[in-house]
């Protein structure tokens, strides 16, 4: 991050924050002060948790290779010469891991040769740095690079904020969000509600940084923190290194949470000159008070935080959470009990660490500690282990410093600097595609079939050092904190607890650190996008809505329990055409469970009334048909990664409204920005009353209003009708997009 930019932001804060303090007459949390100091317009800005609606103007747009592809294409419609704030580009999700580093990086290049020439291309033209392929995950190297104390950010992603673990706003968002932000408007997000987390005690020996976040899942749930904003601070603070921070604020994002972050510190501070940025951190030292909440609020957090969580990290326990929910959660001493009553696989097949959330040095090092003392011990592995570093950096580092090679003592297999296994961009042939079967990993989601394809696969998340020593027991049953395992000498092995300073002793080692600037002509540079690709469309405007309410539209779905967008749309395979509107739905929904039929991805034409159809189909040809349709959801709708295709394809596919117990915010967001109707039940027992064969009247839309419910009739087979309200959270500027078919039409 250019230093002048940071310096020019530190200047503007000290009056922007008084006037703050005055309007609101009281003392600032660090997240107020942070949105205070980027908003467009403070004066005429209304601030009120929970229902105003922010106009923000963000320091930074951060985009990956699976959800940028949209967000570029969408930002080209804009028609501008280049991006207006500083913007990068992380090539990292569309790398698959099969048999390590080399190989998979090289198939990965040829594979995506064309998006990654459109991104590449693209980045050239607008302005945009652009991190090469194997350069590292989108977070880690923003962590390293970009993120800075007391900064506002959003990136296409929902595990963008990561970057609160240096003290900074970091969001995620849609990409038509990014692509408006790139194009110079102001951004806008609901006026978040605060939770403060007062952390007393100090993390050690076992317990992480991951376990802090793990058992606030647990307890908040993954929905918990929806429209929140948590903000760490107190004196146990101190206890977590800059990286930790950034796994609890990297995880937060299965909170539901709209960011997280911690207040400054001279552990961000160390991290900062650790990184190469001396300059940011002497900055930020000689402006700490801006940086972290006014006094008065860590001494009377109740006052002003809506809800405060007391976590006595002394007393906090391992964590591990799982299968099939983040939230899912217990003490590691806990597991082998409820492993055998729920009668789960308890042999670990396979064992996976780093990723985005857990794949600092630190994290690396205590996960080598461990193993070296099994390895001294003469233990062997018992299951696969595979290893994500982040970036570039760490990788070069723990190669030097003698870290990657006890992990290939112990079988261990180094992937690339990528995604991989995180997101379903795995290639496994251990078991076959419907066994029933356990993985560990020190990854941030476990929903069913998101690392490998398969829903039959368990997937618990722990941190690093456990799932090092669960790799040796290979069973769930074994508890590396109390248990003991036996050596080939037949005594009795115990674990102690893992070590590691929490920054290389010798600094970072560097390697092909994959950075490319963009070209300073950039109106000369063509973006690379090839006629009839397989992988690349440019988009088509979505149709204005043509004035008329919705009158007996057929239920494409009603799903049940946990819709994620992982099921709405799936990763994996489906990632080779995230740049392909038309080719991407027909992904949509398979993951989706049918609340008529029971059955996952398919269900009834309301039409012709074929059964076992997948949903793709069944709403391709109600589109051929001219009918638009609707989906009722169930609770949290719409929960996990921020990918907008979860709400393209529908609206592509002439969906119009979407009826939920709740949604998650960006979602709700995204369905908004493709001009879609998002409606909450006013009584979430009325999902109940839809059943199969029913269609759906949406009245009144002419008198679309703020905060105005809106009725949806229920007509039954039978001719008989019920009729139900809903509520929504559309403001006049939101219903604008509603009626010109989407944000973009509205903004042309
Ligand atoms: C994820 O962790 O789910 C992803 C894959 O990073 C997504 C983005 C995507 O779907 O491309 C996210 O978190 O937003
Ligand atoms: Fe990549 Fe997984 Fe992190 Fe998402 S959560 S950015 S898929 S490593």
């Amino acid at each position: 991050m250019a230093v002048d930019q940071v310096k020019r932001l530190y200047e503007s804060m000290p009056s922007k924050l008084d006037a703050a303090r005055r309007r609101f007459g009281r003392p600032l949390t660090l997240a107020e002060k942070i949105l205070v100091a980027h908003a467009d317009d403070f004066a005429k800005q209304e601030w009120s948790r929970g229902k105003a609606q922010l106009r923000l103007r963000v320091d930074r747009v951060s985009l990956q290779d699976a959800t940028g592809q949209m967000a570029l294409l969408q930002f080209m419609q804009a028609g501008k010469p280049q991006v207006a704030v500083p913007s990068t580009v992380h090539c990292d999700h569309l790398i698959r891991a099969q048999t390590g580093a080399a190989d998979d990086m090289k198939r990965a290049i040829t594979e995506n040769s064309e998006v990654y020439n459109f991104l590449h291309s693209a980045s050239k033209k607008y302005g945009i740095g652009f991190w090469k392929p194997g350069a590292g995950i989108i977070h880690q190297v923003v962590l390293e690079n970009y993120a800075f104390p007391g900064g506002l950010m959003i990136g296409a992603d929902s595990h963008t904020p990561n970057a609160g673990g240096l003290g900074m706003i970091a969001i995620g968002v849609g990409g038509a969000d990014c692509g408006e932000a790139m194009a110079g408007l102001a951004w806008e997000v609901l006026d978040p509600k605060l939770i403060g987390v007062r952390l007393t005690g100090k993390l050690s020996g076992w317990t992480s940084a991951k376990d802090v976040i793990t058992y606030l899942l647990g307890l908040l749930t993954v929905k918990g923190g929806t429209n929140k904003i948590v903000e760490y601070f107190g004196p146990g603070a101190a206890s977590i290194s800059a990286t930790g921070k950034g796994t609890i604020c990297n995880m937060g994002a299965e909170l539901g949470a709209t960011t997280s972050l911690f207040h400054f510190d001279d552990r961000m501070a160390a991290y900062l000159r650790a990184t190469d940025r001396a300059d940011i951190a002497a900055l930020a030292e000689a402006n700490r008070e801006h940086l972290v909440a006014d006094p008065e609020v860590q001494a009377d957090p109740a006052k002003y935080y809506d809800e405060v969580v007391d976590l006595d990290l002394s007393e906090l326990e391992p964590h591990i959470v799982g299968p099939h929910s983040p939230d899912r959660a217990r003490p590691i001493s806990k597991l082998a009990a409820e492993v055998k009553k729920e009668g789960w696989p308890a042999e670990i097949k396979q064992a996976l660490i780093g990723s985005c959330t857990n794949s600092s040095y630190e994290d690396m090092k205590r996960s080598a500690h461990v193993a070296m003392q099994a390895l001294k011990a003469g233990l062997k592995a018992r299951t696969p282990f595979l290893v994500t570093p982040g970036s570039e950096r760490i990788y070069q580092t723990i190669k030097r410093d003698g870290i990657m090679a006890t992990f290939e003592q112990i079988g261990g297999t180094v992937l690339a600097n990528a995604c991989g296994p995180c997101i379903g961009q795995w290639k496994r042939s251990d078991v076959g595609s419907q066994e029933s079967n356990t993985i560990v990993s020190s990854f941030n989601r476990n929903f069913p079939g998101r690392n490998d394809g398969s829903a039959a696969t368990l997937s618990f998340l722990t941190s690093p050092e456990i799932v090092t020593a669960l790799a040796f027991a290979g069973t769930l049953e074994f508890d590396p904190v109390h248990g003991t395992m036996i050596g080939p000498d037949g005594k009795a092995f115990r674990f102690t607890p893992p070590e590691s300073e929490e920054l290389p002793a010798q600094g970072f080692a560097k390697g092909e650190e994959g950075y490319e600037a963009p070209a300073a002509d950039g109106e000369r540079v063509a973006v690379d996008i090839l006629p009839n690709s397989e992988r690349l469309q440019l988009l088509q405007p979505f149709p204005r809505w043509d004035g008329k309410d919705f009158i007996e539209l057929p239920i494409l779905v009603k799903t049940k329990g946990k819709t994620t967008t992982d099921h709405i749309s799936p990763a994996g395979a489906w990632l080779r055409v995230r740049g392909h509107l038309d080719k991407i739905s027909d992904n949509m929904f398979l993951g989706a469970l049918n609340a008529f039929t029971g059955e996952a991805g398919k269900g009834v034409n309301p039409v012709t009334g074929e059964s076992g159809k997948t949903f793709t189909s069944i709403a391709r040809d109600l589109k051929a048909r001219g009918m638009g349709w609707v989906v009722i959801g169930d609770e949290n709708y719409g929960e996990g990664s921020s990918r907008e295709h979860a709400a393209m394809s529908p609206r592509y596919l002439g969906c119009k409204v979407v009826i939920v117990r709740s949604f998650a915010r960006i979602h709700e967001t995204n369905l908004k920005k493709q001009g879609l109707l998002p409606l909450v039940f006013a009584r979430p027992s009325d999902y109940a009353l839809f059943e199969q064969g029913d269609r759906v009247s949406v009245r009144g839309l002419a008198e679309l209003a703020p905060a105005k419910p809106v009725d949806v009739v229920i007509h039954k087979p039978d001719h008989t009708t019920v009729t139900i309200q809903t509520n929504h959270t559309m403001t006049d500027e939101q219903i604008g997009w509603f009626k010109a078919g989407s944000a973009l039409n509205a903004l042309k």
